[in-house]
Formats: structure tokens, C-alpha cells, sequence
């Protein structure tokens, strides 16, 4: 055999071990070959739901807000109505990019109806930003069930099923809940006052597809 058969054979060899280890892993992780289908979770199953929080959307030619978007398929939709698979435990991750902080109510500052009534919290998305030492403070992760109230810039709260998370400034939150049985509807709100006007209620917070709106169980 010369050179180049034993380089051609053994770059064969090399492709069909290579498949043989990716079929392996897709059987092995069912979710791998899907991983974007509602309709086919199954009872007992996982899905995840993945929301971005942006600053500085243009609202009309004279106003800029912060909204929630979902990421889906590599591109940023609208979170105007979500969809999300009957009776599966949904992984949510809100990557937030604001760095201001907004008036709440105290009882937002507590985190309900997530597994064990906690979130896991990442610092810091902003490491691009102007803020201290370049913003490249990476913090680790640490699991609460509370966020002082000066520190939160969002909420995620679905009151109908009493799911409420407080975001951070500038942090990756994580968490679960129960989706529960289909043909159920609900609204998401945020509530910490970050829309426009004197009560902070104005455009962003009360639009569709910014800080609020539908939550179908499918
Ligand atoms: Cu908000």
C-alpha cells in the first residue's frame, strides 16, 4: 500500500468511527435529533426556553426599551406569544443585557414556583461593557431565592401559575417549572417599572412582545 491508500483508508476509518460515536450520541440523547419540537415532548420530558433581554429597542422614531425576545433557531423572536409544551418541566435561561436596576414591589424580589423556588444567577453578561476593570467580572454561579430589591432590573412573572423571577442587572439567570396540563393560557409581565411615563407602565411594559404577554400550554 502507498502513502496515499494508507491516507485515503485512513481517513475512512476515521469518518466511520466518527458517525458510528454521533449515532451513539443522538440515540443516546433522544432531544439531540429535535431539539426545537414542541409538539413532540412527551409527558414527563424536558424543553427549553431561552429569552433575551435587549436595551435600547426602538419603540416609535423618539423612544427606546428594554424587551424580552425568545432565541430560537439562532435568530431573536418575538416574546409576544410563547408557546410551550403540556405537562414538561421547561429549563428557562434569560440572558439580560441591562445594566440598570428598575422600581419593584418588594414581594417581586422573591423568587416563586421555580424547582425548589430558586434560580441559578450567572455575572456578567456586560463583558464588552465600559463598566469596572473592562466589565470582565466573571462571577461564577450561585443559586438564590431572593434578589435585593437595588439589584434587579427585570421580572419574569406568571402570576396565573405563581411563577415570578427577579433578573439581576447584567446576568444570566436560570431556572425550571412544571408546565402543566394543555389548552391553558397565561400572561408574563414584567414588574419592575422600566417602561416609559412617570409610573415607568408606558409602552414597553404594557406591548406585547416587550416586557409582556402570552404564555399557551400546548
Ligand atoms: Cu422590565
Amino acid at each position: 500500500m502507498d502513502m496515499n491508500s494508507k491516507f485515503i483508508y485512513s481517513i475512512l476509518i476515521a469518518v466511520v468511527v466518527l458517525s458510528g460515536v454521533g449515532i451513539g450520541y443522538v440515540i443516546q440523547h433522544p432531544n439531540m435529533a429535535d431539539p426545537d419540537s414542541t409538539s413532540t415532548a412527551a409527558t414527563g420530558g424536558v424543553y427549553n426556553l431561552n429569552l433575551v433581554i435587549t436595551t435600547n429597542n426602538y419603540f416609535n422614531s423618539t423612544s427606546q426599551q428594554p424587551a424580552y425576545y425568545v432565541l430560537q433557531n439562532g435568530t431573536l423572536t418575538s416574546s409576544a406569544n410563547i408557546a410551550l409544551p403540556a405537562n414538561t418541566l421547561i429549563e428557562v435561561t434569560i440572558f439580560s443585557y441591562d445594566d440598570g436596576n428598575a422600581p419593584v414591589p418588594a414581594s417581586y424580589q422573591n423568587v416563586t414556583g421555580t424547582t425548589n423556588n430558586q434560580i441559578t444567577v450567572f455575572n456578567n453578561t456586560n463583558v464588552n461593557s465600559s463598566e469596572t476593570n473592562n466589565g470582565i467580572q466573571l462571577n461564577g454561579s450561585w443559586k438564590t431565592g431572593s434578589v435585593p430589591l437595588g439589584d434587579i432590573a427585570h421580572t419574569f412573572t406568571v402570576s396565573g401559575i405563581g411563577l415570578n423571577v427577579p433578573i439581576p442587572v447584567s446576568s444570566i439567570v436560570q431556572f425550571s417549572f412544571e408546565s402543566g396540563n394543555a389548552g391553558q393560557s397565561y400572561t408574563w409581565q414584567c414588574y419592575a417599572d422600566c417602561g416609559s411615563g412617570a409610573s415607568g407602565w408606558g409602552q414597553a411594559m404594557s406591548t406585547p412582545g416587550w416586557m409582556t404577554g402570552t404564555i399557551s400550554i400546548q
